[in-house]
């Protein structure tokens, strides 16, 4: 009989999906007509004349990204208003009919060219539901405009690392709606840029379900695969009697319980994507809502701490510039994260495991302080509880702890303790479900020299990749001193 635990312990990632994971954290860049009309949603009836920065300067985006720790961005090349922020030759409706750069400009092209000099890895957003093209809604011909203008974007602008999709779909003028042709679409992202993931309504990348920066307790990377349909192909096909339907928005989707009887599964790992103020689009009216440090920092521990890739949309105002006071905030965020993690307070321990699996070189424990996801620590085949002791060369003083799994062999690990060794003994600190690419956790800070990691829980024998121990200058010392 078929072990749907064994079974997806076994569902790995592909390479493109892994070189995603590592990047952790990357922003969004909303901008285009709405910034001008102070709007969320365009109508598709706006003059491109109202598209006019005054001062816009990409570079100043890729700089503050890189001082948040960020190492990507995506531009919403078109949203859903069908204003193009590159001269596209399938319409006018683009940058090509504004008086930016007296219609010589082409923005898609300076950001890529600004992610390049400064070493961020560029992706595009292009909005399927178009409210202003003509065709929309006759279905053969917008499919064959949108796949000409994703032909545009995967060849004019070198390597892309996403095409991001949303799923929005409103009526077209003629009041047909619009049947999305989404497999040619995915064969233009293959075909033209097979390194880049598709995400949110693609088959590689999925939503967390929210966009408030909501964070799973346990994000399991392998889920079912009717999560990766369509809604209305997932509506259609879940009502069975044994499995209830599932939604993006459920809380568990990838637990023991969820995963018996639904049958394919599929890696399908989670973006959490949000904004730092209240819009996704620019509005003079929230440049006192940007979100405060703290709150970010939480995002950022659930979301990259807790096998997600964090999407963070940062908007350009009416000039082309980031506001000072996201500039500052993104300053303050990427400070906060590199003097935290900058330094592995373990990097010098002394590994070691209970058991490991032979040959014991090549899957040593000391392999998880050597701070390379590639290399790992294994327990021997069918033991699905493990404990790794680190020693410290001296008590040193933490309150953050991460760990890795080695994911391309797939996600494993259900239950996770952290002690360390004072003088009563070992005490806990800490304690989670899911690792997965990384799971942070946070803790009153201690003082100690010997720590112990135990695996709870697995689905089959586990691996752990690395191990970091940091002090992020907060929280109370709650007095545990080693002997
Ligand atoms: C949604 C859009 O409707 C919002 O405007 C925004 O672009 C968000 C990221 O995706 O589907």
């Amino acid at each position: 009989m078929r072990d749907p635990v064994r079974a997806a312990a076994y569902v790995i990632p592909s390479p493109r999906q892994v070189a995603w994971q590592r990047l952790e954290f990357y922003g969004f860049i909303h901008f285009g007509v709405n910034t001008f009309t102070n709007r969320e949603w365009g109508e598709g009836t706006e003059d491109p004349a109202w598209f006019n920065p005054t001062d816009l300067d990409a570079r100043q985006w890729v700089t503050a990204f890189k001082a948040a720790g960020m190492r990507g961005l995506i531009l919403t090349a078109k949203h859903h208003d069908g204003f193009c922020l590159w001269p596209s030759a399938h319409t006018t409706h683009s940058v090509a009919s504004s008086p930016w750069r007296d219609g010589h400009g082409d923005l898609v092209a300076e950001v890529a060219e600004a992610c390049r000099e400064g070493g961020l890895r560029f992706g595009v957003y292009l909005s399927p539901w178009d409210r202003h093209e003509p065709t929309y809604g006759d279905s053969p011909r917008y499919n064959a405009y949108f796949r000409a203008q994703l032909h545009e974007l995967l060849t004019g602008y070198g390597p892309l690392f996403t095409v991001w999709f949303d799923g929005a779909c409103g009526e077209g003028p003629n009041g047909k709606r619009q049947v999305y042709d989404w497999e040619s679409y995915y064969a233009v992202v293959r075909e033209l840029q097979p390194e880049a993931v598709i995400s949110i309504s693609g088959p590689d990348v999925r939503w967390c379900g929210n966009e408030a920066g909501h964070c799973r307790t346990s994000e399991w990377s392998v889920v079912p695969a009717v999560l990766r349909d369509r809604d209305e192909i997932a509506a259609a096909s879940q009502r069975t009697e044994a499995a209830p339907p599932l939604s993006a928005r459920d809380d568990d989707l990838g637990s023991r319980e969820r995963i018996a009887d639904t049958g394919e599964l599929v890696w399908y790992p989670a973006e959490v994507d949000t904004s730092i103020r209240p819009g996704w689009f620019y509005h003079p009216e929230e440049d006192d809502r940007v979100r405060p440090l703290q709150e970010l920092l939480d995002i950022y521990y659930g979301a990259v701490g807790g096998n997600a890739t964090l999407l963070l949309n940062v908007p350009p105002d009416r000039r082309g510039r980031i506001h000072e006071a996201d500039v500052a905030r993104l300053t303050e965020l990427g400070a906060t994260l590199r003097r935290t993690f900058d330094v592995n307070l373990a990097a010098d321990a002394q590994g070691t495991a209970g058991a490991t699996r032979a040959p014991a070189a090549t899957f040593a424990a000391a392999h998880v302080l050597d701070g390379d996801p590639d290399t790992f620590w294994m327990a021997p085949p069918d033991q699905e509880r493990a404990e790794l002791l680190l020693e410290l060369p001296e008590a040193r003083r933490f309150n953050v702890a991460g760990l890795q799994e080695a994911i391309t062999l797939g996600q494993r690990i259900e239950g996770v303790r952290l002690s360390v060794e004072g003088e009563g003994g070992w005490r806990t600190v800490a304690e989670a479900t899911t690792v997965g690419h990384r799971r942070l956790v946070r803790f009153p800070a201690v003082t100690a020299r010997r720590v112990r990691i135990e695996i709870l829980a697995s689905r089959v024998c586990p691996t752990l990749a690395t191990v970091g121990l940091y002090d992020d200058g907060q929280g109370e010392q709650e007095g545990v001193t080693t002997p």
